[in-house]
């Protein structure tokens, strides 16, 4: 079974230009898959949209009375899909603003299926790239990866900060296993909760793969609802947590055995 996990936070105009076209290329993979969406207090008809669309295709909504942000948004998912799914299942997370091309979600799990438990969809690999991202975000966004990188340094990843990404449904389940409601702890902190989950799987052993992919920023309809301050704040957060020589969290994983719960998974990335 595939599980797309989608948050979405006022997208109604995108989604629904966005759900047909995962419906489709959904259906021509001949595999089961329901989409799971997070519509997080929205305030402009994402709500009956996307109940008309629960009516047309595999669909169940997870709704927050008031916005709760990605971080809260991207817990209920992923636990959703933990409870939901099977270790061989698929979960693939896209943002719901139209910018991710359901095209991409075939190569994600051709890549999955070559053994790696976590793919991404790549801007830096030779025929991705972005359209229509001004070149001031781009420096940013392009900077940002950068620091990533020399940071939390993953073996075969470039790509940080897109959230797009597909899973194999047994990582999911053991981080959540594992790390239980630290899985992501800085759910406050705008978008720093997906580069933690990133981090987080690649301490426990985690192996990540890539796929080129073009964002289509061109397609955004209305402006972004990344909280750039929150987010800086808890990517510095995030560091300290990740290098804090007393328990930080690569210290502690180091000495607290991945080996030993899953050997196949044992130092693959770090
Ligand atoms: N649930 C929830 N989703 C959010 C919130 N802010 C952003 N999102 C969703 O997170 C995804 C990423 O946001 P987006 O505006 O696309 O950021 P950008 O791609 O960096 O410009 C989109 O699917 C949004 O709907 C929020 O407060 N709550
Ligand atoms: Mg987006």
């Amino acid at each position: 079974m595939i599980l797309i996990l989608l948050p979405a936070y006022n997208e109604a105009r995108a989604l629904l230009a966005l759900l047909p076209k995962i419906k489709r290329t959904l259906e021509s993979l001949d595999t089961a898959y329901t989409v799971v969406v997070c519509n997080d207090g929205s305030r402009d008809g994402t709500k009956p949209l996307l109940e008309m669309f629960a009516a047309q295709m595999p669909l169940h909504v997870l709704d927050h009375k008031i916005n709760r942000g990605l971080g809260e948004t991207i817990r209920d998912l992923f636990e959703y899909a933990a409870d939901l799914s099977g270790p061989n299942d698929v979960i693939v997370r896209m943002d719901a603003d139209d910018t991710h091309d359901p095209d991409v979600i075939p190569s994600l799990i051709a890549k999955l299926d070559q053994g790696f438990d976590v793919v991404t969809a790549s801007r830096f690999l030779p025929g991705g790239g972005q359209q229509g991202v001004s070149p001031g975000r781009a420096f940013i966004s392009y900077g940002a990866n950068r620091f990533m990188k020399l940071f939390f340094p993953i073996k075969a990843v470039n790509e940080y900060s897109c959230g797009f990404r597909g899973y194999r449904a047994g990582i999911i389940k053991q981080a959540i296993d594992l790390y239980g409601n630290s899985f992501i702890q800085l759910k406050d902190f705008g978008f720093a909760g997906t580069l933690e989950k990133f981090v987080k799987l690649q301490l426990l052993g985690a192996r990540f793969g890539e796929v080129p992919f073009v964002l289509r920023y061109d397609q955004k309809v209305g402006a972004s609802k990344m909280v750039a301050g929150k987010t800086i704040l808890g990517y510095l957060i995030m560091l300290l947590g990740y290098y804090w020589p007393w328990g930080g969290w690569k210290r502690s994983r180091r000495n607290s055995q991945p080996e030993n719960r899953n050997p196949q998974h044992a130092t693959r990335n770090t």
